[in-house]
């Protein structure tokens, strides 16, 4: 009789033991997956932060080489001032309603631009001058790389007031 007394009392203290046990791991096995989260979680911002410098390395080079868009509007170009990087590229989208014709100064001729002129457009350097040599659609673009350094005006032929600006430093 004492001696089962004794037994039950060591097995509830076995169990209250196994219990203990059992929180404790509960605890210990709650905080690890929380831990490992933690770690996801500070893992996660490391790739941002990874990326984020690739990205500043990258905006140097974006200076340089990168497309920079000026849209077309039915109110004209947007922005209608820029300063760019020589050797940058300037994508002039359409996205107004009315045909688009951007070109280099001075109307008619389009000759401010080193090298570019109206009368090239159905020759072979058609797609090295700043002219589109005809109307943009709504939704067609005509991208223009800039080499030379200064300021350059430029309109819409089609509706010559339509007027921009292109910075090259
Ligand atoms: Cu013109």
């Amino acid at each position: 009789m004492k001696y089962s007394m004794r037994k039950e009392s060591v097995s509830t203290f076995f169990i209250a033991l196994v219990g203990l046990l059992f929180l404790l791991t509960g605890c210990v096995s709650k905080e690890q997956p929380i831990s490992v989260a933690s770690e996801q979680a500070s893992a996660q911002p490391s790739p941002t932060t990874v990326s984020s410098p690739a990205v500043q390395s990258s905006l140097p080079m974006e200076r340089e080489s990168s497309t920079i868009l000026v849209e077309l509007t039915d109110s004209g170009f947007s922005p209608a001032f820029i300063t760019i990087k020589a050797g940058q590229t300037v994508k002039f989208e359409n996205n107004g309603a009315a045909k688009r014709w951007p070109a280099s100064d001075v109307h008619p001729v389009h000759s401010s631009y080193p090298g570019s002129g109206i009368r090239k457009c159905k020759t072979a350097a058609s797609g090295s001058i700043f002219d589109a040599c005809r109307g943009l659609d709504n939704g067609e673009a005509f991208a223009f790389t800039f080499n030379e350094k200064g300021t350059w005006h430029y309109h819409d032929h089609l509706d010559p007031g339509t007027k921009g600006t292109v910075t090259v430093e």
